[in-house]
């Protein structure tokens, strides 16, 4: 699972990406400071690792982690070539959702794309040119397929007919994410590439004195987010500033830092939370004495789909997994006592994982 930072010049995409894996990349007031995609991975703050580790002795504690991409910023005219030109489309293409940010913050200091502030305005620029992209993607394709259509090929007629319903939307001016989609039709647009058919986090980034969001400026963002863009959507606040440096210091500074802000947990913690509602996404544990790991799975995964995600092997011979809740392990401490008392459960191929499971998988390659 790998997720796109996107945005106008100078909006704070690397201060995000930053505070979010501790990576050290350039952060600078002018544009285009970010020439090049760059690849992170975040860990995902989890107290359930802790909560576990209270019970189960072990040498080390593995968080989930989220990968993240540093992408070059997009300008008006950039899928015509402008800017950093179409260089930033192969980068979008590869994640599985976006994370745009948006510039919530005034600072006569820090350059503007368009000079004044003006959220709505900026994130709507941003989108154009995301529904040029997927606009132009799709007339090739449908031309083709037309060509081939008059063969009778079926295929290809269908083609041209979702791509038809989608061109219509894209020059309706709204995003494919924005419409509901049968199985066969959200297939065909992936295999296209489709950029506004993925899920999208705003970030909207605000000033170190408005940590909260209660500018005029976030409401006219949250209200053009809710009104335009259908379920596939989240959007967070986040001082990337101030994150960024937070992510500097050590471990019990940050936590001094963050309530001297009044601020109850790291942008981490809120944007890990925002991305796994966005993207379906929930956790379940492995527990022993080399390590406590929590791993990251889509809801409604079976065992042997959760297994694959620790190893292929362990997907390919399942036989089955000794599963147990975290809630569980707080209320019987030990795996004996949940066992002792019934908790312990032998589930099978066909189980579908729950939030918080603790498993043991047995299998045999
Ligand atoms: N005041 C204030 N400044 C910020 C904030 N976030 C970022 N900045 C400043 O804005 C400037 C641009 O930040 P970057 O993170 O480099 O922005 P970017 O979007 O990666 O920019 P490009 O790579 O050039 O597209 C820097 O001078 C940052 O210090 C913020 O929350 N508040
Ligand atoms: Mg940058």
């Amino acid at each position: 699972m790998e997720i796109g930072i996107v945005g106008l010049p100078n909006v704070g995409k690397s201060a995000v990406f930053k505070a979010m894996t501790g990576m050290h990349v350039e952060v600078a007031n002018y544009p285009f400071t970010t020439v090049k995609a760059v690849h992170g991975t975040a860990p995902v703050p989890d107290p359930r690792l802790a909560i576990i580790g209270r019970y189960i002795k072990t040498r080390k504690f593995v968080p989930a982690t989220i990968d993240l991409v540093d992408i070059p910023a997009i300008v008006a005219g950039s899928a015509q070539g402008e800017g950093m030109g179409n260089s930033f489309l192969e980068s979008v293409r590869q994640v599985d959702a976006l994370a745009h940010v948006v510039r919530c913050f005034d600072d006569p200091d820090v350059s503007h794309a368009f000079d004044a502030l003006d959220p709505v305005r900026d994130v709507q620029a941003v989108e154009t040119e995301l529904l040029l992209a997927d606009l132009q993607v799709l007339e090739g394709a449908v031309d083709k397929a037309q060509r081939r259509a008059r063969t009778g090929d079926a295929a290809a007629k269908k083609r041209v007919e979702i791509g038809a319903k989608a061109v219509a939307i894209l020059e309706d001016e709204r995003p494919l994410r924005a419409v509901e989609w049968s199985r066969e039709e959200l297939a065909d647009l992936r295999s296209l590439g489709m950029i506004t058919l993925r899920p999208v986090l705003y970030i909207a980034n605000v000033s170190e004195d408005d940590l909260q969001g209660e500018s005029a400026q976030v409401a006219a963002l949250r209200k053009w987010v809710e009104a335009s863009q259908g379920g596939h959507t989240r959007m967070v606040v986040i001082c990337a500033k101030l994150e960024a440096e937070i992510a500097e210091l050590a471990p019990a500074e940050r936590q001094e830092m963050l309530e001297g802000l009044g601020l109850a947990e790291p942008a981490l913690a809120v944007l890990a939370r925002a991305l796994y509602g966005l993207l379906g996404l929930q956790s379940f544990y492995t527990a022993g004495e080399p390590e406590i790991r929590a791993w990251t799975i889509r809801k409604g995964e079976t065992a042997p789909e959760a297994a694959g995600t620790i190893h292929s092997d362990i997907q390919r011979g399942f036989i089955r997994s000794e599963t147990y809740s975290v809630d569980d392990l707080v209320k019987y401490e030990t795996e004996h006592a949940i066992r002792a008392g019934g908790k312990m459960r032998s589930e099978g191929k066909s189980y579908v994982m729950q939030d918080g499971d603790v498993c043991h998988f047995l299998f045999n390659v």
